[in-house]
């Protein structure tokens, strides 16, 4: 067996962190042939809870794990780690704006950043879940001095797997035969599925779903309101889905898992002003991968003035969490 990866996760007491530890100790991050180290980092309150779930993920017997630090010191948690999963963040209180919870979670990540600068693997790779994603990345990724800005992502999968199953259904194909759906933009209700580039059984989406009035309708707002929508439903934030979707972002980006010829995923990475969307935000793009820690965003696609427009929307949303936040940048 070759040398653990270790896998630093916040918010591991959480929803997210219940639904994610689990697999990727039993290989679905990393590969069945690559053992992992788990580093858990809990805010104090939530250690006893996070003992329960360690001794559950003992009870698991998971050949893969070879050992686990619980710990609620940010240094101790990122120790050495080559992937990072921010996931915990503060959830938005009672009537509390935006802008406030914009704030709180910047704390978090700021410190979170110099952590990891301080202590983590010289090849850490990191995936922010805990909202506001793109912009609590771009927090920790200017506080990360010397760490390459390219390491941090945020994650925006959850939203292209969430279009790719409405665009199976509408189209009756299994979901493995939409490709090339980014979502662009910010992971909230402005991010844009890009239907226009997207493919269904390698022709253009478009000619296989020509009903346009549904895609600018009914999808678009399915697929912007289904976080609200699981809320509705099931009384609880999006958890097991959103797990999923972080082990497909890293699992395409480092575990080995590149992603297929002609097609691409998802990944909010800092620009490097490719389709005019300015540098300094961490937004939504296509991008292919190696599986082995590279990430290029994809050039030369066509954007129709309807996909610019969208897009900007979201950018111009980004550019105003960054202004929130400046101070902490
Ligand atoms: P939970 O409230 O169930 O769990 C969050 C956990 O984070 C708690 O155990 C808490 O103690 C811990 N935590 C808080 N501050 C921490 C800190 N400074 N260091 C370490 N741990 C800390 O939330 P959950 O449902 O697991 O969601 C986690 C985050 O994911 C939330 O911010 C949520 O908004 C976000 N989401 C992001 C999604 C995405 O696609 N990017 C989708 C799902 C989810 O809504």
């Amino acid at each position: 067996m070759s040398t653990p990866v270790r896998v630093a996760v916040t918010g591991p007491a959480g929803q997210i962190g219940y639904a994610l530890l689990f697999r990727i100790a039993s290989g679905e991050m990393l590969g069945p042939d690559t053992p992992v180290v788990l580093q858990l980092l809990e805010i104090p309150p939530a250690m006893d809870a996070l003992r329960g779930v360690a001794m559950e993920l003992e009870d698991g017997a998971f050949p893969l794990l070879q050992d686990m630090v619980l710990t609620s010191d940010a240094e101790e948690g990122f120790r050495d780690a080559n992937v990072v999963c921010l996931v915990g963040a503060k959830p938005r209180g009672p009537g509390q704006e935006r802008a406030d919870l914009l704030k709180d979670n910047g704390r978090i990540f700021t410190g979170q950043g110099e952590a990891i600068a301080k202590a983590a693997a010289d090849d850490v790779k990191v995936a922010v879940v805990g909202n506001p994603a793109n912009t609590n990345a771009l927090i920790a990724a200017n506080n990360a001095d010397g760490v390459d800005l390219a390491r941090f992502t945020a994650m925006v999968r959850l939203d292209e797997n969430r279009a790719k199953s409405q665009l199976a259904k509408k189209a009756g194909v299994p979901v493995s035969e939409v490709t090339n759906l980014a979502v662009w933009g910010n992971h909230s209700p402005t991010m844009f599925p890009d239907f226009e580039n997207a493919r269904i059984g390698g022709k253009p989406l478009t000619e296989v779903i020509t009903d346009r009035d549904w895609l600018e309708g009914e999808f678009l707002t399915t697929v912007q309101q289904r976080g609200k929508a699981i809320i509705d439903a099931r009384g609880a934030s999006s958890a097991a889905s959103a797990a999923n979707a972080l082990l497909d972002h890293v699992r395409n980006w480092t575990g080995g898992e590149a992603t297929a010829d002609g097609d691409w995923v998802s990944m909010a990475v800092p620009s490097d002003g490719s389709y005019g969307i300015p540098e300094g935000i961490i937004s939504g793009f296509p991008v292919t991968t190696d599986g082995e820690g590279n990430y290029e965003i994809v050039q030369g696609l066509e954007l129709s003035d309807y996909a610019r427009g969208r897009i900007q929307t979201s950018v111009d949303e980004l550019q105003e969490e960054k202004a929130a936040v400046a101070d902490m940048l």
